[in-house]
């Protein structure tokens, strides 16, 4: 079901007459109340009023990730701390986090836009919806839940973890959407599958997934072992977290809500911006964001867009699948390497399960990519032979993939962690020679 007809299917003009207007609003509001924004303005002699066109805006230099932390806690805050409601934190693991956060308004317009998520993969006010993210600091758990609630689902906060209770409270409770990470929905197949279960024993019939990205090898995955339509959205936490983008049913990249958020690529190396279906990195900007506006936001993300028409019949742009983040780009031996490219060679291949892990070290001044690759089970264990043939298949294709030779070291069945919320797929042990 669509959401709201009027935004997600309004005339493509409606947005272009409207997309400057938006962005002079939110610049003027990030300009009156952060010095920070203020400044960046100044010291190119613009103010808000100047933006004319998408060209004027591009003039604003980015907004990075230090930026947050430089100005950690509240530094980017444009509204008192008492139209404050709510506090959310990036998902990283060291130091300090980013710490964002959201008004009364900030809270309504989240909500709206995950129920508009909601609706695109094909969630209505009679799912029950099983939440497996971890409720916290993270936006995840808390975003997809206001925008199921709005839409009229009954939401079931298991949070993450425990996985033979999600399974007992999926049954028991007759769950039809599962929201999670990918790689956490892999894991609770995988459970599901050891307890004897088969999908046609739950009512499970949706997956809306995110916070990491998974091939479409990995989608399909999802999709037999769960017996479930497998959708994917996308955000991230200094913009509002889930609510930036989502699939649709067609699977063929994630509508933007475009009247929240205005999102350019650019080419990482010369700030330049692309236009639409050229990939590169993805920017974004908050266009009603109150408690902390974000003004061109360098996400690391690479991706690209659609613009044309879309067979669910909404007439938004679409973000495609995220390709990598800047950052995961490994370079070994001068190459570039994609952990996403890796597990598009595995997964599917016979005998192997999904479950894989990259690690990457260096000799001298030599680096080396090894890759642990998980048995599917203990049949091949004893087959010394067919154990080696696998080996050379996987090391052959990856070797196509990459133009690298990587090592394939088989392990055992369930020896490679398993994880709860974003999967860690690569250990890199350069640092530490
Ligand atoms: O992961 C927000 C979110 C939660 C989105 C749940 C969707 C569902 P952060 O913890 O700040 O926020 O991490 C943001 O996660 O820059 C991407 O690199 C990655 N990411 C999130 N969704 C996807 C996706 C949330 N669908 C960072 N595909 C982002 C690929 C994703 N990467």
């Amino acid at each position: 079901m669509i959401w709201n007809e009027k935004m997600e299917c309004a005339d493509r003009s409606f947005y272009e007459q409207n997309t400057i207007k938006w962005l002079q609003k939110s610049v003027r509001h990030a300009y009156d109340n952060v010095a920070f924004y203020k400044d960046k303005l100044d010291s190119i002699g613009m103010l808000p009023e100047d933006i004319k066109t998408l060209a004027d805006f591009a003039k604003i230099d980015f907004t990075v990730k230090t930026d947050l932390r430089d100005n950690y806690p509240y530094g980017l805050f444009a509204v008192p701390q008492k139209e404050v409601v709510r506090i959310h934190g990036s998902s990283g693991t060291t130091g300090k986090p980013i710490i964002v956060g959201y008004t009364k308004q900030d809270m309504d317009h989240w909500s709206e836009c995950i129920a508009r998520l909601v609706g695109m993969a094909g969630g209505s006010a009679d799912d029950v919806a099983q939440i497996a993210f971890g409720f916290g600091l993270f936006t995840g758990a808390f975003g997809l839940q206001q925008g199921l609630e709005k839409m009229g689902a009954m939401v079931i906060p298991m949070s993450s973890g425990n996985t033979e209770k999600q399974l007992m409270m999926m049954k028991d409770l007759g769950t039809t959407i599962l929201v999670s990470t990918p790689s956490y929905a892999l894991y609770i197949a995988e459970v599901m599958a050891e307890q004897g279960y088969k999908p046609a024993d739950f009512k499970l019939r949706l997956g809306m997934f995110g916070g990491e990205g998974h091939t479409e090898k990995m989608r399909t995955q999802l999709e037999e072992r769960l017996g479930i339509k497998a959708t994917e959205n996308y955000g991230l936490s200094e913009v509002m977290g889930p609510g930036v983008c989502g699939e649709c049913i067609e699977q063929d990249g994630m509508h933007i809500n475009e009247d929240h958020f205005y999102i350019e690529i650019i080419d990482s190396d010369t700030g330049e911006v692309l236009p639409d279906g050229e990939k590169g990195e993805v920017v974004i900007t908050t266009l009603t964001k109150e408690a902390i506006p974000m003004i061109r936001y360098r996400t690391r993300d690479i991706s690209y867009i659609i613009a044309d028409k879309c067979a669910c019949g909404r007439t938004t742009k679409r973000l495609a699948k995220i390709q990598g983040r800047s950052d995961d780009m490994l370079i070994i031996k001068g190459v570039n390497v994609f952990p996403s490219q890796v597990e598009s060679v595995l997964i599917g291949t016979e005998h192997i399960s999904p479950f894989y892990l990259l690690v990457v070290t260096r000799k001298g001044y030599s680096d080396s990519l090894e890759v642990r690759v998980e048995l599917a089970d203990e049949s091949l264990l004893e087959k010394f032979s067919e154990l080696e043939n696998l080996e050379k298949s996987i090391s052959n294709k990856l070797h196509s993939v990459l133009g690298l030779d990587a090592k394939v070291r088989l392990v055992e069945p369930k020896s490679i962690e398993r994880t709860t919320g974003k999967a860690k797929k690569v250990l890199d042990l350069r640092g530490e020679a």
